[in-house]
């Protein structure tokens, strides 16, 4: 079947992605796709929302998964909450300190297409006996759960349907309680560029949980704009550059994307991203 898929941006702005749709079902939370696209090769679509593709999928999970991996300095214990795709589990097991990974997706119909049709993002995490795949609520699971976690990693689809309540204050009050002393949180915040208040309200959210909470941006070329934000709380002082550096080197880091300057260099943000977070006017997307 051939066909074409995409995304309204803005007014006036719609990106096209052309290629054939290979899978399609409405599960129990949402409409999933599968297509297959020449520049990005297999694509995750949920709700008619880009999550991932075969060919970009790295730069978006190493920055997600090993900026706070290497911010924690021993992370034994992970907490994934979504993340169906398996891309954010699997780096994550690269870490010879992880013990034990849990993964919480609320909806197993993303994990089963992606391990049949897109097997290369979660690659050998299915079978890695460190890991633990659950189908469940994740926020029910962030609240009850009495374990305690060194790291905790958000990997949601964007706060409009299933993933909406994990971008309130209750819930980072909830992840704040689950981890352990000095534990380190990540979650993906949506894009600064086009963004229509999602990252800063994200911000503002953590903040009431985690004072010290700060943005980081990187590239993933297929969101709309570019420009990725992951949200880090926990981590009170940024360690230097050489300390990230010998955390990836001591773990056997091997990234395509992610290096400890880039990581560091992340947190310098654009000027009318700090203006935003900080609650100053500044002009809107498009303005002269
Ligand atoms: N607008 C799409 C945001 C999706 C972020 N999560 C993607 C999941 C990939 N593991």
């Amino acid at each position: 079947m051939t066909g074409s898929f995409g995304e309204t941006v803005v007014e006036g702005f719609h990106y096209r992605f052309d290629g054939p749709l290979l899978h399609e079902e409405r599960s129990a939370f949402q409409l999933v796709q599968v297509y297959d696209n020449p520049a990005f090769g297999r694509v995750l679509v949920l709700d008619g929302l880009v999550q991932t593709s075969e060919r970009d999928e790295f730069t978006y999970h190493e920055m997600l998964v090993h900026t706070p991996m290497t911010l924690h300095p021993d992370p034994r214990r992970v907490l994934v909450i979504g993340g169906g795709d398996g891309g954010t589990l699997r780096h994550v097991l690269m870490h010879p300190s992880v013990e034990r990974a849990v993964m919480v997706e609320i909806d197993p119909a993303v994990t089963e297409v992606c391990r049949k049709l897109m097997p290369s993002i979660g690659g050998g995490c299915w079978d890695d006996a460190r890991a633990e795949v659950l189908f469940a609520d994740g926020i029910a699971y962030t609240r009850d759960t009495t374990e305690r976690f060194d790291v905790i990693i958000i990997d949601s689809s964007d706060p409009v349907g299933p993933g909406e309540g994990l971008f309130t204050p209750a819930f980072y009050a909830d992840a704040r309680n689950a981890l352990a002393d000095g534990g380190v949180l990540c979650a993906q915040a949506g894009g600064v560029v086009f963004a229509d208040g999602e990252y800063e309200r994200a911000f503002a959210n953590a903040r009431t949980a985690f004072p010290d909470a700060r943005l980081a941006l990187g590239d993933v070329p297929i969101y709309p704009g570019t420009r990725w934000s992951y949200l880090i709380g926990g981590v009170s002082a940024l360690p230097t550059v050489d300390v990230l550096a010998a955390r990836a080197t001591e773990r056997g880091l091997v990234t395509r994307y992610w290096s400890p300057e880039l990581a560091l260099g992340a947190f310098g943000l654009p000027a009318f991203v700090a203006a935003s977070l900080a609650g100053t006017p500044v002009p809107t997307w498009g303005s002269a």
